[in-house]
């Protein structure tokens, strides 16, 4: 039997957080054995908010090298960047036509980016999603590992691809959300009832896979939290229950075990040990990805052929789209 697809990606907006790693990439690395699986850097989706063009092409390679350095496989799956087939835009066109205004205004990550970014709210920030379903229903994606704050957009992908199987018959599969158990939203060091970033302003927020023993350990010292100085997972105490969370992470202790662990022996000891604990779990990667980053030829070679069978694949769905919804083909 052929096996279950997933995709997902993540944009190259900056350095990639333990937000990003525990949310998702770990767990792609952990589905990539029993799943046809596809990961593109979402670069498209990086333009909607601004970026430097330098930058952002050494953002797309650095992503992408730390893909592999996290543990994903090239010989297992298929790995480019969203601009290299350009279906993904040409599906958006045909879904934005079938997606509501009031559906994307609902959007709370359009409202979150907005906001912070109120002198750029152009129309990519609000069609985004569009693209992202596209990104998923061109693939016939049967499941998207993401985090809890992708989760809305997963659930609009489902909703865009009944909408059109009803108006056009069945064309799309309905992928489902694939949300970890423990990691699914890890919030900021220094505002934990906000999502960590990696285009926080403040990079005391977030901790980012690229970023020394030292600076980690440190960040996690300054982490702010309530001062009962008692370690114990409460919806009362954001800031100490994200830290219990990042330490179950690292770890694979259950929260209880970490209480026992930590029963009065105050804040700054488990600090220092989710710092510990962060840096032994992504020294490997760290390490790795210096190793990769230097391996420009290699990289490349893998994106190269990564579009080639991913524009295959693309335009067999897209196809199937432009005859399903009327346009003329210029073969006929
Ligand atoms: N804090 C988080 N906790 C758990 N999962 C997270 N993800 C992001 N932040 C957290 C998941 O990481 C994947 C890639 O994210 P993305 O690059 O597509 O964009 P994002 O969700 O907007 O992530 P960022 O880090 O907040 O990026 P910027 O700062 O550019 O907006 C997704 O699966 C996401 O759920």
């Amino acid at each position: 039997m052929d096996k279950k697809i997933i995709l997902s990606a993540a944009q190259p907006t900056g350095n990639l957080t333990i937000g990003n790693y525990f949310g998702a990439i770990k767990n792609w690395v952990d589905l990539q054995d029993d799943f046809d699986s596809i990961f593109c850097v979402a670069d498209l989706h990086a333009i909607t908010v601004r970026q430097e063009p330098a930058e952002l092409r050494k953002n797309t390679l650095s992503t992408l090298a730390l893909y592999l350095a996290c543990g994903l496989d090239p010989e297992k799956c298929l790995l480019f960047v969203q601009s290299h087939v350009e279906a993904h835009t040409a599906l958006s066109w045909v879904l934005s036509c079938q997606t509501m205004f009031g559906e994307l205004s609902r959007m709370t990550q359009f409202k979150d980016k907005s906001r912070k970014n109120a002198q750029n709210i152009n129309a990519g920030l609000f069609t985004y999603p569009v693209l992202m379903a596209s990104d998923i229903l061109l693939y016939q994606a049967d499941l998207v590992p993401v985090g809890k704050d992708q989760k809305q957009h997963v659930e609009l992908a489902r909703d865009i691809a009944e909408r059109f199987n009803r108006n056009f018959s069945d064309t799309f599969k309905v992928p489902e959300p694939y949300i970890p158990k423990q990691g699914a939203k890890i919030m900021s060091l220094s505002e934990p009832e906000k999502k960590m970033s990696k285009s926080d302003e403040n990079p005391q927020s977030s901790v980012y896979l690229l970023e020394s023993r030292d600076e980690t350990i440190k960040k996690f010292r300054r982490a702010v939290t309530d001062s009962d100085n008692c370690v114990k997972y409460s919806a009362d105490k954001p800031g100490i229950s994200n830290l219990i969370t990042i330490y179950s992470c690292a770890t694979g202790k259950t929260t209880r075990e970490i209480e026992r662990e930590f029963d009065s022996r105050g804040y700054g000891e488990f600090k220092s040990a989710v710092g510990e604990a962060v840096c032994d779990r992504l020294s490997g990667v760290r390490a790795r990805y210096q190793e990769l980053i230097g391996e420009k030829d290699y990289l490349m070679q893998i994106l190269k052929s990564g579009a080639e069978q991913a524009r295959y694949r693309a335009m067999k769905t897209l196809r199937k789209v432009y005859r399903k919804v009327g346009f003329l083909s210029p073969e006929a």
